[in-house]
């Protein structure tokens, strides 16, 4: 998979050299690159922003600069994804649809946002997503769209080298993930459940689903309706 991120942060990617999506990328199965913003500026200030129309707090970001920018990476199957706290919420199966992509652009805004012409002039363009991580704001794309790029890119095949680790975990069965214990069996006086130390596994898998549906009501309800 290809992905291109435009930022005026690019050291905010850094992390993605780390760990297993270090390797992904190392190995070919990922190839991010990341493009700065201000070098598609012909000011001598390298500006970004400007004051909104109809007045307001804050600044936005310019389209011109991003046309720019977007014309160098997007084609008519490029999904365009703009982080946004007034996109879809990314859900699991947001990350799964995405991670069948050839091809993500990430568009990361900051201040107030960017003059929706550019979102407009995209959508005439390639497939475009807004999309939020959740009810709550960020300074800008950067974190969001770093944190999209871990949930999507482990979903590759072979970028996770053991595959059964994706289907255990919280929400890919719509529940939260059952409690899960190692060795010693007692740790400072606390035991871990005994049908884990017998090998009977239909009443593990039994145990864990009754956990799973428990935790899920007790936290997240509105997961079970
Ligand atoms: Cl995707 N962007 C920003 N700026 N804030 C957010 C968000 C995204 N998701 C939740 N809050």
């Amino acid at each position: 998979m290809r992905i291109d991120a435009i930022s005026i942060f690019p050291e905010f990617f850094d992390v993605l050299d780390i760990s297993l999506l270090g390797k992904a990328k190392a190995q070919d199965l990922l190839d991010v690159k990341i493009h700065d913003l201000r070098d598609f500026t012909d000011d001598k200030h390298r500006t970004v922003d400007d004051t909104p129309f109809g007045g307001g707090a804050g600044m936005l970001m310019k389209a011109e600069p991003w046309g720019q920018a977007l014309d160098l990476v997007m084609t008519p199957e490029t999904i365009v994804i703009f982080p946004s706290p007034a996109g879809e919420l990314f859900k699991q199966a947001t990350a799964k649809e995405f991670s069948q992509a050839k091809h993500l652009v990430f568009a990361c805004g900051r201040y107030e946002g960017i003059d929706q012409r550019v979102v407009d002039y995209a959508t005439s363009n390639a497939k475009v997503r807004l999309v939020s991580l959740g009810d709550y704001v960020l300074n800008g794309g950067e974190v969001a769209a770093v944190a999209m790029i871990e949930a999507i890119a482990r979903l590759i095949p072979g970028v996770i080298g053991n595959a059964d680790s994706l289907t255990e975990e919280s929400h890919s069965d719509g529940l939260l993930e059952y409690p899960s214990y190692t060795k010693p069996s007692t740790w400072r006086g606390l035991e871990v459940p005994e049908v884990l130390l017998g090998g009977n596994h239909a009443e593990i898998a039994k145990w864990r689903k009754a956990r799973a549906l428990e935790r899920t009501q007790q936290v997240r309800p509105e997961l079970l309706d």
